[in-house]
């Protein structure tokens, strides 16, 4: 309750739908992503709700937009308390094919975009004496599946950054910190697909019964809030179809 709750990525899918869940439970939500007509509607929606929310249009690749989200967000609500890192891209595509570019935007958003999140919001939570930090990492930081390899690395970045980060931020600063590794989850996640062969797979691959984003913002709840003494350290959520 009265927790203020940065969420990137809130336009769509997994992150829209945990800004819902932080907000009907009584958090502030400072909703971060590229699309401003969609964090509009979104602020709307939760507002119609009772919530609140603020919108904080920017892009997770520049630090200078998270800085000023970071920054209209204390303007706003005098803090912050927890940063759920969920902005994320798959243009899967086999390494051969060599699309240099998407590897390069997938380092950018998964990984590049994780860091300058903590850096943003470490000061504000060292005033705080506390906080919470959550990456949305993968099942494709355990295992690898066609055309993944450098989704899967940036994933697998992100699962062992975010315990790095535990063992210097929680025993020192009391900021828990939560990788959430999901299974497949039925959002906008595979339109980023160029490659037409992948394309085809997934959607075969999607046709088994696959997990609401509602049930990943269930977990991020569940983390969020246990006593500060508890660290939730990895959820590693599949379907129960999924090999
Ligand atoms: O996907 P989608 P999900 N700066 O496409 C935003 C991980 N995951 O909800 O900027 C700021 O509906 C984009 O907003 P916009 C996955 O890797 C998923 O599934 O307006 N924001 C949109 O809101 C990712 O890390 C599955 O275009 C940027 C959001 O990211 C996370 O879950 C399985 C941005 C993507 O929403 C959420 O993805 C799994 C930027 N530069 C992990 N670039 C799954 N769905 O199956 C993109 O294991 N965004």
């Amino acid at each position: 309750k009265d927790k203020v709750i940065i969420v990137t990525g809130a336009s769509s899918g997994i992150g829209e739908a945990a800004a819902k869940k932080l907000a009907s439970n009584g958090a502030k939500l400072v909703l971060m992503a590229r699309s401003e007509d969609k964090l509009k509607d979104l602020k709307e929606a939760i507002e119609k709700e009772g919530g609140e929310a603020m919108v904080a249009t920017g892009d997770v690749t520049k630090s200078k937009d998270f800085e000023a989200a970071v920054k209209s967000a204390v303007k706003e609500y005098g803090k912050v308390n927890a940063l759920i890192n969920n902005a994320g891209l798959m243009p899967l595509s086999y390494i051969e094919k060599l699309k240099t570019d998407e590897w390069e935007q997938m380092v950018d958003v998964n990984i590049k975009g994780v860091l300058n999140g903590v850096a943003a919001v470490l000061p504000e939570m060292k005033k705080e004496k506390g906080g919470h930090i959550i990456n949305i990492s993968s099942m494709a930081a355990h295992r690898y599946f066609p055309g993944g390899a450098v989704y899967c690395a940036t994933k697998s970045a992100v699962k062992m950054f975010s315990e790095g980060l535990r063992q210097e931020l929680a025993p020192k600063y009391g900021i828990n910190v939560t990788s959430i590794e999901p299974g497949a989850v039925a959002t906008n996640l595979t339109d980023t697909i160029t490659d037409e062969d992948i394309k085809e797979q997934m959607q075969g691959m999607l046709e088994m019964e696959t997990l609401e984003s509602d049930d990943i913002a269930d977990a991020i709840f569940y983390a969020l809030t246990q006593p500060a003494r508890v660290n939730i350290n990895d959820v590693y959520i599949v379907p129960s179809e999924q090999k």
